[in-house]
C-alpha cells in the first residue's frame, strides 16, 4: 500500500473529551477543505460493532486474554477492511482510540511487551502518525460521566485503582514516544483544550 493518508488518534480515559475534541478538530479540517473521517475503535466494521457489544456489555465472564484477543480481532478487521483502503487516499483519518488504549487498559493486567508482541504476531503494524492524549484524573472522569447520567458499561464500572493503572500506562507511552504521543492537559474548558489540540495540529499539518 502507498500510504497517502494520515492517522491521527485520540486517547484518554472515560470522559476525557475525546469525542468532543474530535468533533471540534473535524470541523476545522472541513472548514479548511482537508478531507477527513472519524473512526471509532472498536465499532466501525460490522465485526467491530459485535465485538464492542460483547466487550462493553458482557453477559458472562471474559478472561483478560480473551478480552485482549477480542480487541485485537476488531482492530485487525478494521485495518484490513477500512484503514488500508482509506489510507491510500490523501485524507486525515481520526481514530477515537487505537492501539494505545489496549496498552493502557489491558496493560493493567498483562505485560505491555506481551501486548506489543501479539500485535506484531497478528501483523497489526499500522501505527498512528500523531496521537492526542487528553489527560484528566479519575475524579474528573467520574464527575463528567455522572453529568451525562448514562448507564455505565463494563469499563466505566471499574474502580479508581484500575483507572490509576490505566493512567500510569498512558504516562509510560508519553515518556517513551514524546514525538508522536502529545499530552494535552484536558481538565480545562473545551475551548482551551481545543486550542492546545489546534496548536499541535497546525505544526504537524505543514508536513501533510
Ligand atoms: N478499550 C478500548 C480497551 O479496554 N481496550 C482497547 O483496545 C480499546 C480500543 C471504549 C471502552 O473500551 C476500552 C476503553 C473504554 O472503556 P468508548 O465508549 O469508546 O469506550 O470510550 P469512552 O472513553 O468511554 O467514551 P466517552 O464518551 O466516555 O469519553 P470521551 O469521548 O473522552 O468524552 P466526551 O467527549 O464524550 O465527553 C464526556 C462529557 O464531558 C463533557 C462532554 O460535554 C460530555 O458531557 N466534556 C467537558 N466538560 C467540561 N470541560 C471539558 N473540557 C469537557 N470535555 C468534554
Amino acid at each position: 500500500m502507498i500510504k497517502k493518508g494520515l492517522l491521527v488518534s485520540f486517547e484518554g480515559i472515560e470522559g476525557s473529551g475525546k469525542g468532543t475534541q474530535i468533533n471540534l478538530l473535524t470541523a476545522v479540517l472541513k472548514e479548511n477543505k482537508i478531507p477527513c473521517q472519524v473512526i471509532r475503535e472498536p465499532g466501525t466494521t460490522s465485526l467491530g460493532k459485535q465485538i464492542r457489544e460483547i466487550l462493553l456489555h458482557r453477559q458472562s465472564h471474559i478472561c483478560i486474554m480473551s478480552e485482549l484477543l477480542l480487541f485485537l480481532a476488531a482492530r485487525k478487521q478494521l485495518i484490513e477492511e477500512k484503514l488500508v483502503p482509506e489510507l491510500s487516499h490523501r485524507q486525515v483519518i481520526i481514530l477515537d482510540r487505537y492501539t494505545d488504549s489496549t496498552l493502557a487498559y489491558q496493560g493493567t493486567a498483562l505485560p505491555l511487551e506481551l501486548i506489543e508482541s501479539l500485535h506484531e504476531k497478528a501483523e497489526i503494524r499500522l501505527k498512528a502518525d500523531l496521537t492526542f492524549y487528553l489527560k484528566i484524573d479519575y475524579q474528573l472522569s467520574l464527575k463528567r460521566q455522572k453529568q451525562r447520567n448514562e448507564k455505565q458499561d463494563f469499563f466505566e464500572q471499574k474502580k479508581q485503582d484500575y483507572f490509576n493503572a490505566v493512567l500510569n500506562n498512558y504516562q509510560k507511552i508519553a515518556d517513551r514516544e514524546p514525538e508522536r504521543f502529545k499530552v494535552i492537559e484536558a481538565d480545562q474548558d473545551l475551548t482551551s483544550v481545543h486550542q492546545q489540540v489546534l496548536k499541535i495540529w497546525q505544526k504537524y499539518e505543514k508536513n501533510f
